[in-house]
């Protein structure tokens, strides 16, 4: 038995193989069957014949339920009426087993129904094009940071303290002490970055974001590059650069899943460096003239960066925002002190922030000081105060959210389509 998948079938035109998968429908035309079998990698149409299988094993054949698991084994053939241009004629089969009424239908469903199915709403066909893109989004950023002598060197997920705000920490006991869910890998890519220089690390992180919005999951995937030296200006200039190159790859690698998921292809194809820049005080000014009632001061909501990337055709930068609206260990502007030397990335067509990042404090005394402003406690963060002893520099890095970059470059309405599982405010289940 020689076994193929679907997606390389047609590299055995003309000898006969096996597919493993599952029934994705089924259509009977008298004495023929019409089978389209899915395996993961695509679908296949098989066909069988009554005369070639005999009267039972096309009744076996044709009491096949959707979802049904089965091998098939059969000879390969060029179709170009056959959806992906190979067909199968079906010698021989085997049942696995055969399946229940599939609760998926053809017919629309509902999210909350399709939520509450979601190790099974896995297997249609446009979510395997929004995990495909995933895949590729995240190879891209690995080839582009590891090209470029990025170390991976991975931060923990338990952690004794904040990193971005008291207020969406996931708590959990930690034998007899307390401990945290990472927000960010940022504070110990800081400590790695003296010790590697160029560093990046790529995994989950957790908040307990109370709001329930369209862009916001309680665990999300970031990638966090770190950088010593850099400024905010090199890793603005980095940002555009990884984001012009893993829409590219998008671009030349996953052509049929942006055509299934029907997004436009221009506004990616514009995704080209320079991308725009505007201070926070610049942004301000362009909300109050869109007749949003923003004053100096005030953060952004999710309503506010659409307003703001409407007005450019790409993914624009807002840099130097109040030192009251970021994170304790943003560095202050020289220039303007009341401002940080930090940017967040807004992406077009409605997507908002799909990174964070900017210069990191390098002085140990006003370090000590933004600690005490946030009522963040000292003995937590004495690791990170070392390395303010120990041969501080100026450093800078930023945080890509995954899966707002995989909403946006799938125009996807909502990020829960984005991740396997997604993890909600009012789910988690499955
Ligand atoms: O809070 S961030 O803006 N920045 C940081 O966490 C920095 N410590 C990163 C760094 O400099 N190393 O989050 C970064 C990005 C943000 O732009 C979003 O794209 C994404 O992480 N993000 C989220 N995605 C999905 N769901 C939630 N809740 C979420 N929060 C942030």
């Amino acid at each position: 038995m020689s076994v193929a998948y679907v997606d390389e079938i047609g590299k055995h035109e003309g000898s006969e193989v096996t597919v493993r998968g599952w029934v994705y429908n089924l259509r009977l035309g008298g004495k023929i069957a019409f089978l389209l079998v899915r395996d993961g990698t695509g679908i296949v149409q098989a066909v069988a014949s009554k005369a070639d299988v005999g009267d039972e094993r096309f009744a076996a054949l044709a009491a096949l339920t959707q979802e049904s698991s089965l091998c098939v084994t059969g000879s390969v053939r060029k179709d170009s009426r056959a959806p992906g241009g190979y067909e199968m004629s079906i010698r021989d089969f085997s049942v696995g087993q055969i399946a229940e009424e599939y609760p998926i239908t053809p017919k629309e469903h509902g999210t909350a129904f399709l939520m509450e199915h979601r190790h099974l709403w896995l297997r249609s066909s446009r979510q395997h094009a929004i995990l495909r893109v995933r895949a590729t989004l995240v190879s891209a950023l690995r080839d582009f940071f590891d090209s470029r002598g990025f170390l991976l060197v991975d931060a923990p997920i338990f952690t004794p303290a904040a990193c971005e705000g008291t207020t969406t920490l996931f708590q959990t006991a930690y034998f007899d002490d307390t401990a945290y869910l990472t927000q960010s890998g940022q504070l110990y890519n800081e400590a790695t970055a003296m010790a590697f220089g160029k560093v990046y690390c790529f995994g989950p992180t957790f908040r307990a974001e109370k709001s329930k919005t369209r862009r916001h999951l309680m665990e999300f995937w970031m990638l966090e590059p770190e950088i010593a030296y850099a400024t905010l200006e090199d890793v603005m200039a980095l940002e555009e650069e990884m984001l012009e190159a893993v829409v590219a790859r998008v671009l030349a690698d996953r052509l049929p899943e942006l055509t299934l998921l029907e997004r436009p292809l221009d506004p990616l194809r514009a995704v080209r460096r320079p991308f725009p820049r505007i201070t926070y005080g610049e942004a301000i000014e362009i909300l109050n003239k869109k007749g949003a009632p923003l004053k100096w001061g005030d953060d952004f909501g999710g309503d506010d960066e659409t307003l703001l990337a409407e007005e450019f055709d790409r993914p624009v930068f807002v840099h130097r925002y109040p030192v009251e609206c970021k994170a304790f260990y943003m560095q202050p502007d020289p220039e303007d002190p009341r401002v940080a030397l930090g940017a967040d990335c807004l992406a077009p067509e409605g997507y908002g922030e799909i990174t964070g990042g900017g210069q990191r404090i390098h002085d140990l005394a006003l370090l000590d000081k933004r600690l005490v402003q946030h009522g963040l406690p000292r003995e937590a963060f004495e690791w990170y105060r070392d390395l303010r002893r120990y041969g501080s520099v100026p450093h800078s890095g930023f945080g890509l959210g995954l899966e707002r970059l995989v909403a946006w470059v799938c125009k996807l309405p909502h990020v829960r389509e984005t991740i396997p599982f997604p993890r909600m405010l009012y789910r988690i289940y499955p």
